[in-house]
């Protein structure tokens, strides 16, 4: 298995994560992104939008982190990170779909922003960044987990932009259950870091 990264990508390591949970043997192919290797006629041919991270497994190539944590889960052959039955399938997906939109272009746009210098509109992506961070706090306030009451994909996709929020100026202190919560992914048996995140 391949997978082509970023290292400072958040969507990257939400796969990195999943990776090494997993005990995933794979090799990681760097993507120069500043240098724009993503849109390079090589990268383009595994992915048409020229993004990261892409995985390739023999001669299956996917895209989108979400899409390809679903691939990996589903591939380890157990429920135990995506459940099956309808309820827990649907609010896994739920929380997918908040991280391709809601933190996406919250927290992480903010982030681009700051750290990337990405043309961007920053107090827009700062003030949404407060409401997607208040509706995963109150859902952490009486929950351990994101969708149901295991770990889950959800958690993973969800983890690196909230996490990161403080690369976008945007402060954690009001999220006391969110702050917890990060602090239970990291503790996840084979979770890894990465700059500005965890150890
Ligand atoms: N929805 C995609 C977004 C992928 C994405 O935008 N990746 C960024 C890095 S975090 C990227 O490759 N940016 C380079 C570019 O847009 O040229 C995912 O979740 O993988």
């Amino acid at each position: 298995m391949k997978l082509y990264d970023a290292a400072a990508s958040g969507n990257c390591h939400k796969v990195r994560m999943l990776l090494s949970m997993l005990g995933i043997e794979h090799d990681v192919v760097p993507i120069n992104l500043p240098e724009m290797e993503q849109k390079a006629p090589a990268h383009l041919s595994l992915n048409p939008l020229g993004t990261v991270p892409v995985l390739q497994d023999g001669d299956v190539t996917i895209y989108d982190s979400q899409a390809i944590l679903v691939y990996l889960a589903e591939k380890n052959g157990s429920d135990s990170w995506l459940p099956t039955d309808p309820v827990g399938r649907a609010l896994v997906q739920q929380w997918l779909s908040f991280a391709v939109n809601e933190l996406w272009n919250g927290p992480a746009i903010a982030r681009a922003k700051l750290r990337f210098n990405r043309d961007v509109d920053l107090p827009r992506a700062q003030a949404l960044a407060a409401t997607v961070l208040s509706v995963m706090d109150a859902r952490l306030a009486d929950h351990e987990w994101l969708a149901i009451d295991r770990p889950t994909i959800a958690d993973l996709a969800c983890y690196p932009y909230s996490a990161l929020s403080e690369e976008g100026e945007i402060s954690l202190a009001p999220y006391p259950a969110l702050r917890a919560w990060f602090k239970r992914v990291e503790a996840l048996p084979g979770y890894v870091g990465m700059p500005g995140l965890g150890n």
